[in-house]
């Protein structure tokens, strides 16, 4: 039987905004974490359109297709192809699940949620003539017991981060922009594996760097503590994400964090108007001090990817100024600004589309770039994607690099800020011809013997916890993952 998983690339990928970088982080964990349930003797291939020109004059017998938001007509189109080849299609993923009445003619079977206990279920009934159109994951949700990812499938050389990981599904919080809630409804919001089988897949992973994908990787304390004191001493460097309210808890879970190997973090700060927060259902943001979690990262050497929305309704002109000004002063080392984007399913988009302000349902477009819906009372569309293109212009200046470089009080410190963020947005080239010359593989080395471990407070003057193996360096780019 052969088998075919397709990631489709999002239209941007023929545009001039098109960041080959971008998509060559990670690969289709989703993809790969699916295929761990096909037969083993059954012949799989994974392809990846962002990395890779597809081959379309194949013929499988089965084709697996995820999709986002972003990706979707690409995904339907292929979709149809492959109908027309006489494969039998399935669809699954963010958007099928938000939409799954747009998605269902392109498709034999369509997925509705995370795929560990209906793509299974879906092997077992096609095998026996008897597959359902719509499978939809409800109750029974769990991570126990799940077969290893086929990390065999991943042509790691075409990736910078091959090594992303995801030990948890879901997150404890229900911010209304967030796809979460739709993705998980009917069943579990928030589950973890078992620390032993997290441990285990961690082991299997070759190098030293990860990045943990998870939502919120401290989300629930129990099982992150577990985590932590049994990565302690393997000598791993790794990024993930997490909350404000759980950087300021004191509960210790963020120096094990630290001690394990945290180098940095993607925090959604989201906005810094409380009024923002409300109407978001952001309450864990609510009331927090900021610059405290900020400081809290700081003196434990971890660095801060900082996550921020524009064109919530609370937003004016000097949103943009006010916003990057702050990010710059507390020394965030790379920043990801979003237009505020209301994914089908969300409770933003039912807001939204109730007060008639969704401009448009090219999903295409709904990549956080481009203003699809109608902002608040205080700012026009055209002030909201001219002050976003500002932000990132003025964030990523050298002048403010430097700025918020210097906020860092020790000498190593500044110079990695400095070069970290330099180092993403400021050599495109660079990163094109690596790509393109198949040598981004050859950059993690380099990377993590330039970039190498940068210690806080708690560190300085101090043997490190665990004695770190030779050459103790890391990967520290604050790798931008685009998340909400
Ligand atoms: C890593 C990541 C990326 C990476 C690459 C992803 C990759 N190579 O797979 C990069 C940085 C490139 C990226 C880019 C973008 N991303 Co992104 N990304 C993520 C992130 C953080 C993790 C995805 C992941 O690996 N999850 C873990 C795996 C195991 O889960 P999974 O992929 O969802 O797969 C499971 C199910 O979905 C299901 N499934 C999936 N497909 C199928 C198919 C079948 C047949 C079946 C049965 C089941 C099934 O089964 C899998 C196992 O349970 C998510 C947030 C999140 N937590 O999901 C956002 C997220 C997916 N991204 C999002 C967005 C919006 C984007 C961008 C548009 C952002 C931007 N501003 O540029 C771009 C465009 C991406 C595109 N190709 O269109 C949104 C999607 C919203 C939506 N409704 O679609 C998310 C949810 C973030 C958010 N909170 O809003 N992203
Ligand atoms: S935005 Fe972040 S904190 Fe809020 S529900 Fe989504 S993953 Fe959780």
């Amino acid at each position: 039987m052969k088998v075919k998983l397709i990631l489709p690339a999002l239209t941007e990928a023929t545009s001039p905004y098109w960041r080959p970088i971008k998509y060559s982080l990670f690969p289709p964990l989703g993809l790969a974490t699916l295929a761990a349930y096909l037969p083993a003797h059954w012949e799989a291939d994974m392809q990846d359109e962002h990395v890779e020109t597809l081959n379309v004059n194949d013929a499988p017998d089965l084709v697996i297709i995820q999709v986002y938001i972003t990706n979707a007509y690409r995904a339907y189109e292929l979709a149809d192809h492959y109908r027309a080849r006489g494969a039998y299609v399935c669809l699954g993923g963010l958007h099928v699940t938000s939409l799954p009445e747009e998605a269902a003619p392109h498709a034999d079977s369509i997925f509705l949620g995370p795929g560990e206990e209906i793509f299974p279920q879906f092997l077992k009934d096609w095998q026996a003539g008897r597959a359902l159109p719509r499978y939809a994951s409800k109750a029974g949700r769990t991570l126990v017991g799940v077969p290893p990812i086929r990390r065999d499938l991943i042509k790691r050389e075409r990736y910078l981060v091959p090594n992303s990981i995801v030990v948890t599904r879901g997150c404890p919080h229900h911010c209304d922009f967030c796809y979460k809630d739709a993705f998980f409804e009917g069943g579990k919001g928030f589950y973890t594996q078992t620390v032993d089988d997290a441990l285990a897949e961690i082991d299997r992973l070759p190098g030293r760097h990860l990045y943990f994908l998870d939502d919120h990787l401290l989300g629930h304390t129990r099982f992150a503590a577990g985590l932590f004191e049994g990565m302690r001493g393997m000598g791993r460097l790794f990024q993930g994400a997490a909350t404000v309210d759980s950087i300021l808890r004191d509960n210790g879970l963020l120096e094990k964090a630290a001690q394990a190997g945290l180098r940095s973090l993607f925090v959604g700060f989201e906005t810094l108007s409380p009024v923002n927060l409300k109407f978001s259902n952001k309450p864990q943001n609510l009331g927090r001090d900021y610059a405290a979690a900020m400081q809290r990262l700081h003196d434990l050497g971890i660095m801060v990817n900082g996550s921020f929305v524009f064109g919530l309704d609370d937003d004016r002109p000097d949103v943009f100024r006010r916003t990057v000004d702050w990010a710059v002063g507390q020394g965030i080392t790379t920043a990801t600004f979003h237009i505020a984007t209301p994914y089908p399913g969300t409770a933003l988009f039912q807001r939204m589309e109730a007060e008639g302000r969704l401009l448009h349902r090219r999903w295409n477009e709904y990549d956080t770039r481009t203003v699809v819906c109608q902002p608040g009372p205080y700012l026009t569309a055209r002030q909201l994607k001219e002050g976003y293109d500002g932000a990132y212009r003025d964030f990523y200046s050298w002048t403010n690099i430097a700025k918020a470089s210097l906020v860092h009080d020790t000498l190593r410190h500044q110079l990695k800020h400095f070069a970290y963020a330099g180092g993403w947005k400021k050599f495109e080239p660079l990163w094109n011809f690596m790509i393109k010359s198949r040598q981004l593989d050859s950059m993690r080395p380099l990377l993590e013997a330039i970039l190498s471990k940068v210690r806080g407070k708690e560190g300085r003057g101090q043997a490190p916890a665990a004695a770190p193996p030779a050459g103790d360096s890391g990967m520290l780019l604050p790798l931008p993952v685009l998340k909400r």
